[in-house]
């Protein structure tokens, strides 16, 4: 006579709406997962932050109030302060290259970072590249950034960031924006075309111009309390689903963010390119110079990633 199996409902946190890229593979993650542990793990995924914002999310994970999630590095850093160094601005040479990074030996020492704080980050996700738009003008210098009134993610690194540029940097939720961005009380804010586009921005933010600043990945991460009931061989199956699904996720991504870059440019959004991004990248020397200063334990992790640029 077997024992009955005590199922676990999994709760999971996404910010974004059904179709896009994240949502389908954390959709498929979820559908594996019950499959393959025949309904021993029977995991749901919400869409649209109903179950938070993303701060609050990452603290309810972290309590296992909630179970799973797919969460940015940004929001991350005032949590896994070794996070922030994926936040320091032009600090990948482009998305490849954060790949190559997370995919090795020194995202490791991220996902352990994030162990140490409760999370268990299986794999990583794509998040593009991260590019200023706003309802004045096209930017293709610093100058063009001043006196804007800027949205960053809940990250004091972005409000240095903006401020080196000269704007005004709003830290806000996600949800928020675009209201925000209607009515006036924002005059732009930042993120890839996906992002751009599923979030309806561009329908109030009609200049996008690429900067590129930020390449952030992303986690499929865990609650450690949830983990850890885990059988040994139901973790190994939500280890290999997890990185299953990134590697989906990154193939929705290429294809979804050329989708979103057409579907704002039929709608009228002004794009244009920054070519010499060096100008940019020169405002950034104090912010790094701060945050290297704050975080001497941390010098070490960015040379290893600039490193290999
Ligand atoms: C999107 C990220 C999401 C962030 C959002 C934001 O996928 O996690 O919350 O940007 O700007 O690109 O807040």
């Amino acid at each position: 006579m077997s024992l009955p199996v005590q199922a676990e409902n999994w709760r999971g946190w996404n910010i974004h709406p059904p179709g896009y890229p994240n949502t389908v593979a954390l959709e498929s993650f979820a559908e594996n997962v019950a499959e393959r542990t025949e309904g021993r793990v029977h995991a749901q995924v919400y869409n649209n932050a109903v179950l938070g914002d993303q701060p609050d999310a990452i603290e309810q994970t972290r309590n296992g109030a909630l179970d799973f999630g797919n969460f940015n590095m940004g929001p991350m850093g005032p949590i896994v302060k070794e996070t922030n160094v994926l936040s320091l601005p032009f600090i990948f040479s482009s998305v490849e290259h954060m790949h190559d990074i997370m995919d090795g030996e020194i995202g490791r020492r991220f996902a352990d970072a994030l162990a140490e704080k409760n999370l268990i980050a299986l794999s990583w996700f794509d998040s593009g590249a991260r590019s200023f738009y706003n309802t004045n003008r096209p930017i293709s210098s610093p100058a063009d950034v001043e006196g804007l009134k800027i949205r960053v993610m809940n990250n004091d690194l972005y409000v240095d960031m903006v401020e080196a540029l000269g704007g005004n940097a709003t830290p806000m939720a996600y949800g928020e924006v675009y209201q925000s961005l209607k009515t006036g009380v924002l005059d732009g804010a930042e993120n890839n075309y996906p992002s751009f586009q599923s979030s309806n921005h561009y329908e109030v933010a009609g200049f996008y111009s690429v900067t590129q600043h930020l390449i952030i990945p992303e986690c499929l991460c865990i609650a450690k309390a949830s983990w850890e009931a885990l059988s040994p061989e139901d973790q190994e199956i939500v280890r290999e689903e997890a990185i299953k699904a990134a590697e989906m996720q990154r193939q929705l991504w290429v294809e979804g963010s050329r989708e979103s870059r057409q579907i704002v440019l039929d709608a009228g959004v002004e794009i244009n390119e920054v070519e010499d991004k060096s100008a940019f990248q020169e405002r950034m020397q104090p912010v790094y110079e701060g945050f290297i200063e704050e975080n001497p334990d941390l010098a070490t992790l960015v040379e290893d990633i600039r490193a290999t640029n």
